[in-house]
Formats: structure tokens, C-alpha cells, sequence
């Protein structure tokens, strides 16, 4: 049948195409910063210019990472955990961290191609009643 020679005929160019990868990997890298209440952990890190840094609400309140200038602004990130109930994970074997086992709540990525010192803050728990509530990304050259 036709269709039988095909895949023959594919198999043979796939076998015969077994060379090295020519595309090389990519080398940009992504660097996480976790969200809580009320803190950024780490509160600041120093990065090489094209690298991702990216926040994850770990909650369990919703939280944004806002840039003080205006670089960039999440918006509201949901908790890992809707509702703000803190639900503890099922009895069973207690993780290490007691967050490793939460779900993931939201997560906002931004790369950094200019090389700077960015400080950002959470809109919704702003710096005036959160004092201890910023970050800063240090960018290198
Ligand atoms: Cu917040």
C-alpha cells in the first residue's frame, strides 16, 4: 500500500540524517523570585543583561511585581492556594519546605536586556504600608 512505502521511506531519511546537532543551546538563563506575605525572597539578586527573572506568588495572598518606573507590572497574581486559606498539604509524608507541595499560584516573567538597578514593589501592598515589601534587580554587563 502507499501509505506503507511512506513511512519506509521516511524511516530510511531519519536513519540516514543521524549526524551531530548544528543548533547549538541556548544560553540564556532564568533566575525565580518567590512571592509571599509580605516579602520577596531573595529580596534582591544581580543578573547578567538577558537573563529572566521570574516571580511566582507563593501567597496566600495575591500579590503583583510592579517596577517602581513603570518597566514592567504584573498585575494581580493569584495565591498557589484561592481564598487566602493557608489549606495545609494532605497528611501523608510532610515535605522538607512546607511550601513544595502547594500548587504553583501565578507567575510573571520579564527579561532583562538593559543593564540598570530595577526596583519593583507589589501595587496591592504598596511600599507605604509595606515598607519591607520591595525588591531590586541588580542588571550587569
Ligand atoms: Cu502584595
Amino acid at each position: 500500500m502507499r501509505f506503507q512505502r511512506l513511512e519506509i521511506a521516511l524511516l530510511v531519511s531519519l536513519a540516514a540524517c543521524g549526524g551531530g546537532d548544528p543548533v547549538a543551546t541556548m544560553q540564556s538563563s532564568v533566575v525565580t523570585i518567590s512571592i509571599f506575605d509580605f516579602y520577596y525572597s531573595p529580596t534582591s539578586r544581580t543578573v547578567p543583561v538577558g537573563t529572566r527573572v521570574e516571580w511566582v506568588n507563593q501567597g496566600p495572598s495575591p500579590h503583583t511585581t510592579t517596577s517602581d518606573v513603570g518597566a514592567w507590572d504584573s498585575g494581580s497574581l493569584s495565591p498557589p492556594t484561592p481564598g487566602g486559606g493557608g489549606t495545609p498539604p494532605p497528611p501523608t509524608t510532610p515535605p522538607p519546605n512546607p511550601y513544595a507541595m502547594a500548587a504553583v499560584g501565578g507567575a510573571f516573567s520579564f527579561t532583562f536586556n538593559t543593564a540598570g538597578v530595577y526596583g519593583f514593589h507589589c501595587s496591592l501592598h504598596p511600599p507605604a504600608t509595606n515598607p519591607a515589601f520591595v525588591g531590586t534587580i541588580t542588571v550587569t554587563e
